[in-house]
């Protein structure tokens, strides 16, 4: 059964066209909706039908939330899929999705608000079982004596963090008592200036965590299933470079078990649709930070892993149509490694938008490729400089990473200067090898480098 006829895709660039393939795969009718610099997307060519939206800035595109509404009524979509990045965690917009009769491909608009707001997420997640970072329990009020005794309680360093920050924005280390009232001060004044909130709130501060995240699925029937873990500590300032399936080192019990409480707090709180719970992971234990209501960019790596099409469930939970599958069904298969590829300078990472000579794309056993990018595309100035994503999976982490090492040199991209070196580097670094290396590793590397 097709869970929906017409489904508008609000997004761009490579996970547009991953969210077009599911649908044509499920026999859903497309709506792209695009940009004035964006007529020339992969997606909008293959899709049923197109809609531009408004100006090359994303505000007057792809945020223009009435532009999408009036999309989907012109053009009779039931759905919307909101991809990453955009709109994809504004409660507004799937609230206003939904008010209009139309339905959004995720979860509840409250959900998005609870989990939108850090200091309700971890409330909501801590009253559910998940194991938490040790903190303030809950929001700093202006009494710099209880702030300092909740820092002395706690134990310095300790992380003041802003309630409408997340994903790295907004948050300041603070290492003794004397500097934590100037702290909390300025945190507060950007928190205000950056997201109109000025409410913070304080973690013990972890000093060499990984980054290990547990993906969920949830339907509307209290179904609910984990899909295992991916360890996202290689990145550079708060931007993944490579993300991998499972986590090197994580062992079959404790996955199980952190799986399991997720799972059981998803039932909580009625979570629908996917869902990852992100995890500091040090000393072997792991500490819930936020939650992310979206499909993540790394996703191709458990859907490599377990062989699900994650982008389908969603669709499929959207429409109220059961998991086809239970937890017991789910297993892990080998290994699974994602280099992202920008267009930006190896050295000082800094965008460089061009235009595509040739692009040949790697192939073989265990290689996926997720990319819009064709010959004579070319990249606009005014997005993400991510243009693909380069998958490798094998029957292990070492499969994994000659396969990755292969596809990295065979892969061209003519024209544009690209990460490739990076990575082409990473996949041959003792550390990254080694595998387990903490969220700092990245940063550490390159510097050394000068
Ligand atoms: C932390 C932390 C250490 N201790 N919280 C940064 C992004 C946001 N999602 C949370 N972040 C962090 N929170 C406590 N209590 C260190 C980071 C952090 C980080 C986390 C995940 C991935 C990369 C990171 C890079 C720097 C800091």
């Amino acid at each position: 059964m097709r869970p929906f006829k017409k489904i508008l895709i609000a997004n761009r660039g490579e996970i547009a066209l991953r969210i077009l393939r599911a649908c044509q795969a499920m026999d859903i009718r497309t709506v792209a909706v695009h940009s004035t610099v964006d007529r020339n997307l992969k997606h909008v060519g293959m899709a049923d039908e197109s809609v531009c939206i408004g100006p090359a800035a994303a505000a007057q595109s792809y945020l223009n939330i009435p532009g999408i509404i009036a999309a989907m009524e012109v053009t009779d979509a039931e759905a919307v899929h909101p991809g990453y990045g955009f709109l994809a965690e504004n409660a507004d917009f799937a609230e206003r999705v939904e008010e209009s009769g139309f339905t959004f491909i995720g979860p509840r608009a409250e959900t998005i608000r609870l989990m939108g707001d850090k200091v309700s997420a971890i409330n909501a997640m801590r009253q559910a079982g998940v194991p938490c970072v040790p903190g303030s329990n809950g929001p700093l009020n202006d009494d710099p004596a209880r702030t300092r005794r909740l820092a002395d309680e706690i134990g310095f360093p300790v992380l003041v963090k802003a309630a409408a920050g997340g994903g790295g924005r907004g948050m300041r280390v603070v290492d003794k008592a004397e500097d934590l009232t100037r702290a909390v001060t300025l945190t507060r004044q950007e928190a205000q200036a950056a997201f109109g909130d000025a409410t913070v709130y304080m973690e013990k501060f972890l000093t060499n965590p990984r980054h290990v995240e547990i993906q969920v699925l949830a339907d509307q029937h209290g179904n609910v299933v984990h899909l295992g873990e991916r360890d996202c500590s290689m990145q550079r300032r708060h931007q993944k470079v490579i993300e991998e399936a499972p986590a090197p080192g994580i062992s079959e019990a404790q996955r199980e078990k952190i799986g399991k409480i997720c799972v059981d707090a998803c039932r909580r709180i009625g979570y629908l649709g996917a869902g990852t719970f992100e995890f500091l992971f040090e000393n072997d234990e792991f500490y819930f930070i936020e939650m992310n209501t979206r499909i993540q960019v790394e996703h191709p790596v458990t859907e490599c892993v377990t062989g699900l099409d994650l982008i389908r469930a969603q669709i499929m939970a959207a429409a109220g149509l059961p998991l086809p599958f239970a937890q017991d069904d789910v297993r892990i298969h080998g290994h699974a490694i994602e280099c992202r590829i920008n267009a930006e300078d190896p050295e000082s990472f800094m965008p460089r938008p061009g235009t595509v000579e040739a692009f040949h794309a790697p192939g073989g056993p265990g290689i996926r490729v997720d990319s819009h990018v064709y010959d004579g595309y070319q990249v606009p100035p005014n997005y993400d400089s991510m243009i693909g994503k380069l998958i490798a999976h094998g029957e292990d982490r070492e499969t994994a990473m000659a396969r990755m090492r292969v596809a990295l040199d065979e892969m061209v991209l003519r024209g544009l200067v690209t990460n490739i070196p990076v990575h082409q580097r990473l996949l041959r670094d003792s550390g990254f090898i080694q595998g387990g290396t903490n969220i700092h590793y990245l940063e550490k590397l390159l510097k050394g480098m000068g």
